[in-house]
């Protein structure tokens, strides 16, 4: 079932002097597989170089049965499964902490113990424990992930692809080329984190949060450049380019600015076939980013799982902004005049301006803000000499608010969603500066039900480890202490909507758990969009300052996530959960392990007993 892809990156220089980063993504094809497809994971802390920058601690997943942890696989496993495939992955903690995995754009209809959330769905698996997470996948095609949703871990490289590959739809006959863009931290995340919990009053703008901390590199398919010593020739300091109010904070002395762009020697070979699929998604930890290969057009046809074309067809996008946790499929195409060209500088370029406002510009700079890689139309060597196009090529790119939805439609029409609401809840996302907040963070949400009832926050505290709202469901719980930012949606099949309003300068992914939802509105201080055509989902952008208005149809039952994506914001608590049918939840049975799973690890821990110490 393992099988090795090389397409992912071979470089060849004329002097071969270090190969220090050499990545080939592992794959699990349970396409071929009977239901159901068993996957057996071994998760474990590791030292691997990524970036140039020498080694770094990192979380690896692999195949139990390569025995080895391999710094060269990473980040996790791609998964292929087939559409409504049953999937069961024996998980394997061999961390010194305590994890779980969530199954991002899986919508776990009667799995809702799979769903991976510590503290909402189960108790995370324990140092030396395994668990047996089991689940269908979704009924449509789609580019989906898997990632720890305990702590920082999912910073340190635990996440993965999990795509449902195409039945008989128009894009069965492509090549498939996946684009993983991620970053990576130099410093321990968790006491990164730790320090970011705490306000400060330090800053020249009085009592703020601080802000959020910002990755050393960023990386395509586990492979970057960082700005580190050991690459540094020049002698350059922020302090010379920093301009208006950032300035003041530049006092701090700042690392070594090697290059601002750099090349991972990833080749993307579209030399065989005229056919291309790229899918990208964004793994990171904080930032935007944008997509673009030089010369190039994008179609986007896949949105997180949901098949999308341009309203107006002879429009076109040579940019691509894509938030964390969202995914598209491209088809790219050379534009006219460029058909001679064999070679093309693939972009993703970092959005710092989209970074908080008094994020200290030494900060900003030591970013990498143009990661390359080639794409290629000929099997000949050597490298691409276009030029960048213009940072944002047409009105179509929102500014920090995500790619432009009034730009595209539901391939299928009659998924649109039905017109009269049938429940509306507000959401309100603050920046809590008070020292009432510090010991849980400082963000929090407000959830208050069906009315507006004003700035009124509420912040999220999290169970322990050993608690979980499903358990507590089943235990006969319905009333809930009000930091469990709990909304219970109790009547089948009615259509609820949600207003979230950012009352914060930068932008928020909000990616809700068990579901897609219609993104209906987003608004900024600029413009107000609201679409005609509005697509699915799973993790939308709540520009800053602005707000954006979402349908789902409540049939799931389950405890459902809703959260920011930006690692440092869930941490903190931005973050409210769907109780959703409860009284259907207490008639789904809850999972045992698989025979198979038994047998192959005897101390696997059924779900019902994750949360005992024994
Ligand atoms: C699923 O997609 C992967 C990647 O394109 C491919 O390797 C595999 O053969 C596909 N499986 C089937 C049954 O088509
Ligand atoms: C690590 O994985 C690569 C690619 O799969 C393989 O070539 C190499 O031999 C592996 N190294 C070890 C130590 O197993
Ligand atoms: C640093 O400079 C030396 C000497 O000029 C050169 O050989 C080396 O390639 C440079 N390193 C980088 C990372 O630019
Ligand atoms: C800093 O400013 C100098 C002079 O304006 C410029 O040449 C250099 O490229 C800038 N460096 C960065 C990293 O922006
Ligand atoms: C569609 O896009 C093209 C190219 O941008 C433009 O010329 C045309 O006016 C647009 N059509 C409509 C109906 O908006
Ligand atoms: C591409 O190359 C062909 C043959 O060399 C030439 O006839 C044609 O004009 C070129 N097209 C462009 C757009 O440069
Ligand atoms: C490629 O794109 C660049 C930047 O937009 C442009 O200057 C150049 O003319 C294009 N080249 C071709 C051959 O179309
Ligand atoms: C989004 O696209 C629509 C349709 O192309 C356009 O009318 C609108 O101005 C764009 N919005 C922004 C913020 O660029
Ligand atoms: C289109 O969506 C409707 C409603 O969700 C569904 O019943 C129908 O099967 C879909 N059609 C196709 C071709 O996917
Ligand atoms: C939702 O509202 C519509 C329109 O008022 C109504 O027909 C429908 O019965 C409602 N659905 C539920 C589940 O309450
Ligand atoms: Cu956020």
């Amino acid at each position: 079932m393992k099988q090795l892809n090389f397409a992912a990156s071979i470089f060849f220089g004329v002097f071969l002097l270090t190969i220090s980063v050499l990545s080939v993504s592992v794959i699990y094809d349970c396409t071929y597989e009977k239901d159901p497809c068993k996957i057996d994971l071994t998760i474990k802390d590791h030292k691997c170089e990524h970036d140039g920058c020498g080694e770094q601690p990192v979380v690896v997943v692999y195949d139990t049965n390569s025995k080895m942890p391999n710094c060269s696989e990473f980040p996790a496993p791609t998964i292929y499964v087939r559409p409504r495939q049953r999937i069961q992955v024996l998980v394997r903690n061999e961390l010194n902490e305590m994890t779980t995995i969530h199954w991002h754009g899986l919508h776990m209809r009667n799995t809702p113990f799979s769903d991976g959330v510590p503290a909402i769905t189960q108790c995370p698996i324990q140092p030396g424990k395994s668990f047996l997470y089991d689940f269908y996948a979704n009924d449509e095609p789609g580019t989906h992930w898997y990632h720890s949703h305990y702590k920082t871990q999912r910073m340190a490289g635990f996440y993965g692809l999990f795509i449902i590959n195409e039945t008989d739809t128009s894009y069965k006959d492509y090549t498939e080329h996946n684009i993983i863009i991620s970053d990576l931290y130099h410093e321990n995340t968790q006491i990164l984190l730790d320090n970011y919990q705490y306000t400060t009053s330090d800053s020249p703008y009085g009592k703020v949060a601080k802000y959020e901390p910002i990755p050393h590199s960023i990386l395509i398919n586990g492979q970057g450049k960082g700005n580190c010593k050991k690459n540094c020739n020049r002698t350059e300091h922020c302090e010379e380019n920093c301009t208006g109010t950032s300035e003041v904070n530049c006092l701090e002395s700042c690392e070594k600015i090697c290059y601002t762009s750099a090349d991972t020697g990833i080749v993307y070979d579209l030399s065989k076939g005229d056919k291309h699929r790229f899918r990208i998604i964004n793994a990171g930890a904080l930032m935007e980013y944008h997509f673009s290969i030089d010369n190039h057009t994008l179609q986007i046809i896949e949105v997180e799982g949901q098949y999308v074309e341009y309203v107006n067809k002879s429009e076109s996008v040579h940019h691509l902004p894509i938030h964390l946790a969202q995914r598209y499929s491209v088809i790219a195409t050379r534009d006219k005049t460029a058909q001679n060209i064999t070679k093309f500088w693939m972009r993703i370029q970092t959005r710092t301006d989209c970074l908080r406002g008094y994020t200290p510009c030494c900060q900003k700079q030591r970013v990498v803000s143009n990661i390359l890689a080639t794409v290629r139309y000929d099997s000949s060597g050597g490298k691409p000499d276009t030029i960048q196009d213009r940072w944002i090529d047409n009105s179509n790119l929102r500014r920090c608010g995500g790619f432009n939805l009034s730009m595209l439609a539901p391939k299928n029409l009659s998924s649109l969603p039905p017109s009269t609401v049938n429940k509306t809840f507000n959401l309100n996302v603050f920046m809590l500066a008070d020292t009432d907040y510090i010991d849980s963070g400082v963000y929090s949400l407000t959830t208050v039900g069906e009315a507006y009832e004003g700035n009124n926050p509420k912040k999220y505290i999290a169970y322990d480890d050993f608690h979980n709202t499903l358990d507590s469901v089943y235990a006969g719980v319905s009333s809930w202490p009000s930091t469990q930012n709990i909304i219970t949606l109790d009547t089948r099949d009615q259509l609820i909507e949600v207003i979230i309003r950012n009352f914060d300068d930068i932008s928020h992914p909000f990616h809700l758990h068990g579901h897609v939802f219609w993104v209906m509105k987003v608004s900024d201080s600029r413009v107000t969009e609201t679409f005609k055509y509005p697509i699915m989902r799973d993790t939308t952008t709540i520009p800053g300052n602005g707000c954006a208005v979402i349908r789902f149809v409540a049939n799931n039952p389950g405890v459902w996530a809703f959260h920011c994506h930006v690692e440092w914001h869930l941490e903190v608590g931005m973050l409210v959960q769907f109780l959703e049918l409860p009284e259907e939840i207490k008639f789904l049975r809850k999972p045992t392990p698989a025979p198979w799973a038994l047998e192959a690890n005897p101390d696997i821990k059924y779900w019902d007993n994750l949360c005992s110490t024994q």
